[in-house]
Formats: structure tokens, sequence, C-alpha cells
């Protein structure tokens, strides 16, 4: 049975994702799974060629041939990355919030933990997903992350614990916020 205490389970910590030594970090990334700004940049800069072509090969499938829609997720091998895995997955552009914003970001959350459910993945980091470039308010995205998180490792074994990281200090403090509730 999993852990019920949540609070060894969840960890948060502030920094650069590309280098936590973990199962697998997530990747907020585009529909296109070929790279960005933000911390798709960073992954695919860090994480080498490799990750960028088995991207290729998942668009060249014909479930991903108009491009990852918002909400799902797919894994690729990480490369020269510290973690084992990338998940990646698409989150909301930010529109105003009544346009299903909130109900695919937690799709996000959930689609990447079951991925690494099915993976039998120990660790997983998450980024702020679509709390950048794509808008999405990061108090509200914040609480949506923890909720989806806790829900998840009530009912499942793995990943045996999630990290959240931060990039900065205002981040850090709401998931401190969320985390302490
Ligand atoms: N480590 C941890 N967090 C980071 C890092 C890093 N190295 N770099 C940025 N962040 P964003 P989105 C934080 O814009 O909003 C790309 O072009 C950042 O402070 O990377 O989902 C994709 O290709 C923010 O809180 O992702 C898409 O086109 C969070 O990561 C688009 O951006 C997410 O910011 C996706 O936009």
């Amino acid at each position: 049975m999993p852990s019920t205490d949540l609070s060894t389970r969840i960890m948060l910590l502030q920094g650069d994702i590309t280098r936590q030594h973990v199962s697998a970090i997530v990747n907020a990334a585009n529909s296109s799974l070929l790279g960005g700004g933000g911390v798709d940049g960073a992954i695919h800069r860090a994480g080498g060629p490799a990750i960028l072509e088995e991207c290729r090969l998942i668009r060249a499938s014909p479930d991903y041939r108009n491009g990852l829609p918002a909400g799902q997720a797919v894994i690729t091998a990480g490369g020269k990355l510290p973690a084992a895995h990338v998940i990646h997955t698409v989150g909301p552009v930010w529109n105003g919030g009544h346009h299903g914003e909130p109900a695919l970001l937690a799709s996000c959350y959930r689609n990447s933990l079951r991925l690494a459910a099915e993976h039998r993945l120990t660790s997983l980091a998450f980024p702020g997903i679509s709390t950048g470039i794509y808008g999405y308010p990061k108090p509200e995205a914040a609480k949506i992350a923890v909720r989806e998180v806790r829900r998840f490792l009530a009912e499942h074994e793995y990943p045996e614990t999630v990290v959240f990281v931060a990039f900065d200090d205002a981040s850090r403090r709401l998931y401190e916020q969320e985390l302490s509730r």
C-alpha cells in the first residue's frame, strides 16, 4: 500500500529542474513536441539531441500526427540529463480561466503521474506547468498542482516521491503555502 503520510512523499525545492537526479522530470512542452523556450528549451539544451529525436518518433506515430493535445503526456528517455526520463505534457494557454484551463492543467498533472506510475518510476519532478509563457496565474496553478499530486499519491504506490521545483522565490512561497494547508 502507498504510504498515506503524504508529507514524506512530496518535496519542494527551488532551482533548475534540469539538474534534478530523479527518475523523471516533467517538461512543460508545446503541442509540436519539437522544443521551445522556457523550461522546454532548458531541458532540450541540457538533455541533448536524443530527446528531440525520440519526440520526432512520437510525432511520426498516427496518434500524434497533429501534435500532443493540451492535458496529455508522453514519455521519452532523459538523454544527457541526470533524470532517466522526461515526461512531456502540454499545459493550457491561460485565456481568462473560463475556457477549460483548470481542468486541462489538472489533466497534465494526472496524466504525467499516471505515466510515471505505469513505468513504476520512483521519483518525479514537476515545474510549474503553464505558469511561464502560457500565462497561467501562479497561485491558482500551485493550488491545482498540489491538489492533484496529493490525490494521486493517496491512491498509488508509484511514484513514491514527487518534487515540486520552484524556479523563483515567489513560486516557492506559493507552494509552501499550499503544502501547509
Ligand atoms: N527549471 C525549473 N523551472 C523552470 C525552468 C527551469 N530550468 N525554466 C523555467 N521554469 P514555461 P509554459 C519555470 O514558460 O508556461 C515553451 O516555449 C518558469 O518560471 O517554461 O507551460 C514551450 O515550448 C515557469 O514557472 O512553460 C511552450 O511553447 C514554469 O517553469 C511554452 O513555453 C513554466 O514556464 C509553455 O509555456
